[in-house]
């Protein structure tokens, strides 16, 4: 008997992965379609949800012959429009960006999102501010009214290695909450950003600040380079459901 409820649990959680890989590729799958259009310039964000968006993109550019010139947020963004050999861009040559599509660890009612779960907030902030348009693509488990309703591991703060402790008991005494030096595994080192950087991520306790405020205040401490703390940015966002639907907000 414990043989077969072994299986079915691991049928069940299966399903449920399966589900929630569904409902990233349906809401990438959306945004793509709606916002892609020949000739943009297209900021391609990080995490797994934006993999889908990347393999939609691939398929339309082939499909519909279109030019498209994509600018990545991170390493792996980079990686992934190699791999799909699509035209790699540089905000050099291209400061204004039409769209980018990204992902996000929790978007609540007002569209603040916390971003940097996967540690690529400082790029993907750059290309957000030069975007004109931000779109997000999640599961969702990401759609919350109040920021820490669903995500429990607290808004990543990109710091320069040298001040982290600094920084977290400064950040401490104006807000309170706790701090976790992000690391890869348990016990080993702390994780180095695309830049460098250290991220400290932070398990903040109220839920009710104004988040515009905290973040302008905290990127003022000398030391952080960013806060995963996206105020007044997204455009749209798009939660792909478990039953294969879409809702829009
Ligand atoms: C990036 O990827 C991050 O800002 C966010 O942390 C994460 C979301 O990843 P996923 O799509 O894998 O849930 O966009």
């Amino acid at each position: 008997l414990r043989y077969y409820h072994r299986n079915f649990q691991v049928l069940v959680r299966n399903l449920s992965k399966m589900s929630l890989e569904q409902a990233k590729q349906v809401a990438a799958y959306r945004a793509v379609d709606e916002f892609v259009t020949d000739n943009c310039i297209f900021g391609v964000g990080s995490g797994s949800t934006v993999v889908y968006a990347v393999q939609r993109l691939a398929e339309r550019v082939e499909s519909e012959n279109l030019k498209v010139t994509c600018i990545p947020t991170s390493f792996q963004a980079k990686q992934l429009i190699i791999k799909h050999n699509l035209k790699l861009g540089e905000l050099d040559t291209n400061p204004i960006i039409d769209v980018t599509i990204d992902g996000a660890d929790e978007v609540d009612s007002n569209m603040t999102l916390i971003k940097g779960g996967g540690g690529c907030l400082l790029q993907e902030k750059i290309i957000a501010s030069f975007s004109k348009k931000l779109i997000v693509i999640a599961d969702y488990t990401k759609d919350s009214v109040k920021l820490g309703d669903r995500y429990k591991k607290g808004i990543p703060i990109e710091v320069v290695p040298m001040a982290y402790v600094p920084i977290k008991n400064k950040i401490m005494a104006m807000y309170g909450g706790d701090f976790k030096l992000r690391s890869a595994i348990a016990k080993a080192g702390p994780v180095v950003t695309d830049n460098g950087n250290f991220i400290l991520d932070w398990v903040f306790t109220n839920q009710d600040l104004d988040w515009e405020k905290v973040s302008a205040a905290i990127k003022m401490i000398p030391g952080v380079v960013e806060i995963g703390l996206f105020v007044k940015m997204c455009h749209k966002a798009y939660f792909g459901q478990p039953e294969g639907n879409v809702v829009e907000r």
